[in-house]
């Protein structure tokens, strides 16, 4: 295979989904591009590192809103290299160190936010996160009684994933439709999801649906956490840069619209959640209140206003 195919091939995935979940796509980000790296036939270090570019450019624009992937991107092509086989080094070392420190922070993060669940809990949570599902499985294995219930995730019923999973892990769980989300609510101790996007001011960006669940929760006084590694923290929003909004296609939400003459669909795959709605933002740095989002940026991903140009 040409070794560019193996990053369409990896971009094509992530694209349609069947690689998907923010963490999950900038590890595969990472892997793909430590593979290309390795089969990069350059005649110069200039040309090495455009043939990077170019690859790393084609997994970047797969998924608008995802900052995992950017930041997954920017982390493995950190390098200052005099020569191509010190670069494509450097460049594997990083994309094997990210893929790691990724898999510690989903555990870590397990650890911590585990400690917010009690014994006899009920969790509710949405789409597939596997975050997420890391802070309800360590609260599991450490021995407290806890009841799941997800929600099915419209359009794409990620929630159908997460009750596997869940499953497997001999979790009780309970399968909702996303409306009954209010329904459910006043039974509901903690609700702990993802994310896809944390801003510099705490705001969370995650499936569509996530803004309204924590909406029902502030109003029924249900504590919402989310649980995210450091790097799904957008450093570009202390630039002031918006999130971009995915919208996926219509087809997704109605198979067949052909019958209708005017009827448009309409399907963001993320909404908005202010930071007032959030209770905790569950790191592998610590469990932080989301208006210390900016510090996480700052000194974690390293980040300040001067870094305009990067
Ligand atoms: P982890 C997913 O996006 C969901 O919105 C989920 O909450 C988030 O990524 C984080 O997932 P999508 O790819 O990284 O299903 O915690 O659109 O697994």
């Amino acid at each position: 295979m040409n070794p560019r195919n193996q990053v369409l091939e990896t971009a094509e995935k992530i694209r349609s989904m069947e690689i998907r979940g923010a963490g999950r796509i900038a590890t595969a980000a990472a892997a793909s591009l430590r593979d290309y790296s390795l089969s990069i036939e350059a005649k110069t270090l200039d040309e090495f590192n455009a043939e990077v570019k170019g690859a790393s450019d084609l997994l970047l624009e797969t998924r608008p809103t995802a900052v995992s992937l950017s930041n997954a991107l920017r982390m493995v092509t950190k390098y200052d290299a005099k020569d191509i086989d010190s670069a494509r080094q450097a460049l594997v070392n990083n994309a094997i160190r990210f893929i790691e420190n990724s898999r510690v922070a989903v555990e870590r993060i397990g650890q911590i936010g585990s400690r917010r669940i009690r014994d006899g809990d009920t969790v509710l949570t949405h789409c597939n996160s596997l975050a997420a599902i890391s802070v309800i499985g360590a609260a599991h294995k450490s021995g407290k009684k806890i009841k799941v219930i997800a929600t099915e995730s419209r359009p794409r019923f990620q929630g159908i994933t997460t009750i596997g999973m869940l499953d497997r892990l001999g979790i009780e769980t309970e399968l909702i439709v996303d409306s009954a989300a209010r329904s459910v609510m006043n039974e509901v101790d903690l609700v702990v999801v993802g994310a896809d996007v944390i801003t510099a001011n705490g705001t969370l960006v995650n499936k569509i649906g996530t803004a309204q669940i924590a909406l029902f929760a502030h109003e029924a006084r249900t504590s919402f956490m989310v649980a995210a590694e450091t790097y799904k923290f957008s450093p570009k929003t202390i630039l002031g840069e918006l999130v971009t909004i995915e919208e996926r296609e219509a087809k997704e939400v109605l198979p067949d619209i052909s019958k209708y003459k005017h009827v448009k669909v309409r399907n963001p795959a993320f909404d908005v959640t202010p930071h007032q709605y959030i209770d905790l933002i569950c790191t592998e740095a610590g469990a932080i209140p989301p208006e210390m989002s900016y510090i996480i940026i700052r000194e974690r991903l390293g980040w300040d206003i001067e870094d305009e140009d990067n």
